[in-house]
């Protein structure tokens, strides 16, 4: 069978931007937050579970910069463990979830803990974490470009939960502000690996189906929130003590 012609780099831009369909904005456990529809527990549930992703991600990228040889790239990537963990002068974004998690209505030890963490977000989280650590840097620095959609959003949240959610403190949303403009940044610099490494139509099309993983992740993460606090069927719900 003749090779496919790679798509050009619009054309492959194109592709990755078309999986936006699958991403998690579309996801019933957001479209009801969106829509104002959770209560004060649900909403702080989901803050909980997100703390799990924040905190897991400075250690999916420690993975991709320990396996990557290219001192340039690992200078700006490691700008990524900054934004999260924090440097003088920044607390990073992983104090602002835990800010996030203060704004409605939990304390930081209730955050911190992880003892709201469902296994169902566990393991989705561990499953990007050790597909970073397993992957050739190029594959596991792609996988971050589920953040091509993260702006918009951030954005629905900024715009939506001061009226959907008035009792969220102020400080609830420092988060979401910080990271608009550093997913687009991120954006920036994934994309430009992603375009440059896939070459062949068959490596793009293995690019689309690393995009999906992450996007299953991701999906898979609004699943267990969804049955546990929607549906109010948390794990072993219905096993007797
Ligand atoms: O807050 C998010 C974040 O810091 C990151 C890092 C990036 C990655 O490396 O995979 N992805 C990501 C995302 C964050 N927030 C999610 C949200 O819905 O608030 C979106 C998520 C992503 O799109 O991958």
């Amino acid at each position: 069978m003749t090779e496919q012609t790679p798509w050009t780099r619009e054309e492959f831009e194109a592709k990755l931007r078309g999986m936006e369909k699958f991403y998690h904005i579309h996801h019933p456990m957001h479209t009801l937050m969106n829509e104002g529809k959770l209560t004060k527990k649900q909403l702080q549930g989901w803050v909980a579970n997100r703390f799990y992703y924040q905190i897991m991600i400075p250690i999916k990228d420690a993975n991709i910069l320990a396996n990557c040889p290219d001192r340039e790239t690992r200078a700006l990537w490691t700008q990524r463990i900054l934004d999260h963990d924090g440097h003088p002068g920044d607390p990073g974004g992983i104090e602002a979830w835990i800010q996030l998690g203060i704004a409605v209505g939990m304390t930081r030890e209730e955050v911190t803990s992880l003892e709201h963490v469902l296994p169902g977000v566990r393991f989705a989280v561990e499953a990007y974490v050790n597909f970073a650590r397993n992957s050739e840097w190029h594959e596991a620095a792609s996988s971050s470009l589920t953040e091509l959609f993260a702006p918009k959003i951030h954005q629905q949240r900024l715009s939506n939960w001061p009226e959907l959610y008035p009792w969220v403190e102020e400080e609830g949303y420092i988060y979401f502000r910080k990271r608009l403009s550093e997913a687009r940044r991120d954006v920036e610099h994934g994309l430009e690996i992603t375009l440059d490494y896939y070459k062949t139509r068959k490596e793009q099309e293995r690019m689309l189906e690393i995009l999906k993983f992450k996007l299953n992740v991701l999906w898979s993460m609004a699943d267990a929130m969804y049955m546990a606090y929607i549906n109010d069927m948390p794990p072993y719900f219905n096993v007797e003590d």
